[in-house]
């Protein structure tokens, strides 16, 4: 048999369940997924390979309309995976408005590639529903492949990777067969610290916090990281430290104990906070932090 290979990319608005699919189809925790919306900022690859096959799948942020600089990168980001795609994976779920975001949605409309429309948390919903939903799907996107799912549950998530397989066109690896994602180490130590984040603060903190790792040292057996928390504003430090620096604590214990699973390693972590204002906004600084879609 001849070898397969290409790029498939999941695109959706926020929070649908894009990066918790490709954790699922990859095999390993690779994009951080929360409860909370506009969790992903970049644009991720995660890679399966075979014998015979290598899938390039890139997670993407939610698709949003733009308040600040940050997000026209988030956005620039999603929309660079309309472009490069082999079959692209358009990601909603059973309760989110088919209709929510009718400028994306003409854009898939539009595709001439194979799209795959994913129903995605099917576990909270019921036949009645789901075949409404799959009704007004078909209704807006005639030529897609409709594939109702459950990433959480990994339900459907195999059929999903044979028809993928099938769609993929005959082509020698990208990458090497090794290679898991795109991304280096200290990318995913500082998504794992802005998860705890995301976790453990409200409102507009973690909207407004950007992790550096500015230090990380290898050896056999364990792995020496410093990393930096930049807010935009004073008060913002604060609440990031917390009283008697208990919530900071919690944060450095929490991605640690995240981290030593992730590179299977003895970790010490220290974390600084600093205000670097209104850091979203300015496009020296985005450039600086590697929001720079190509
Ligand atoms: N019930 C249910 N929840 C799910 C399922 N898949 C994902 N979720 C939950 O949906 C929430 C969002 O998941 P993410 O994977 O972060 O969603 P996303 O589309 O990557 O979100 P953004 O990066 O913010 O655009 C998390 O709380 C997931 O646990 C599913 O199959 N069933
Ligand atoms: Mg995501």
């Amino acid at each position: 048999m001849k070898h397969k290979a290409g790029f498939v990319n999941i695109v959706g608005n926020p929070n649908v369940g894009k990066s918790t699919l490709m954790n699922q189809l990859v095999g390993e925790r690779i994009s951080i997924a929360t409860f909370k919306a506009q969790t992903t900022r970049h644009r991720i690859m995660g890679i399966v390979n075979t014998d015979d096959m290598q899938i390039v799948f890139s997670d993407t942020p939610g698709v949003l309309k733009p308040n600040y600089k940050l997000q026209e990168s988030m956005l620039a980001f999603s929309e660079s995976a309309l472009t490069d795609a082999d079959v692209l994976l358009y990601v909603t779920d059973v309760v989110e408005n088919p209709e929510k975001n009718m400028e994306f949605l003409e854009k898939v409309q539009k595709m001439t590639i194979p799209v795959i429309l994913l129903i995605n948390k099917i576990d909270e919903s019921d036949q009645k529903t789901l075949g409404d939903i799959v009704t007004k799907w078909h209704s807006l996107l005639p030529n897609a492949e409709i594939l109702p799912i459950s990433a959480k549950n990994k339900f459907g998530t195999d059929i999903l990777l044979k028809r993928i397989q099938e769609l993929l066109p005959e082509s020698p690896a990208f990458f090497d067969k090794d290679q898991l994602t795109d991304k280096p180490a200290r990318f995913f130590v500082s998504e794992i610290i802005r998860e705890k984040i995301l976790l453990y603060y409200d409102k507009e903190i973690p909207y407004s916090v950007e992790v550096v790792v500015e230090r990380f040292k290898e050896d056999d057996r364990q792995i020496h990281i410093n990393a930096v928390i930049y807010v935009e504003r004073d008060s913002q430090k604060g609440i990031i430290i917390g009283h008697q620096g208990v919530a900071l604590k919690k944060v450095s214990t929490e991605a640690r104990k995240t981290l030593e699973k992730f590179f299977d390693k003895h970790i010490f972590l220290e974390i600084f906070v600093k205000v670097d204002k209104d850091w979203r906004s300015s496009k020296k600084e985005l450039d600086n932090f590697g929001y720079n879609p190509e």
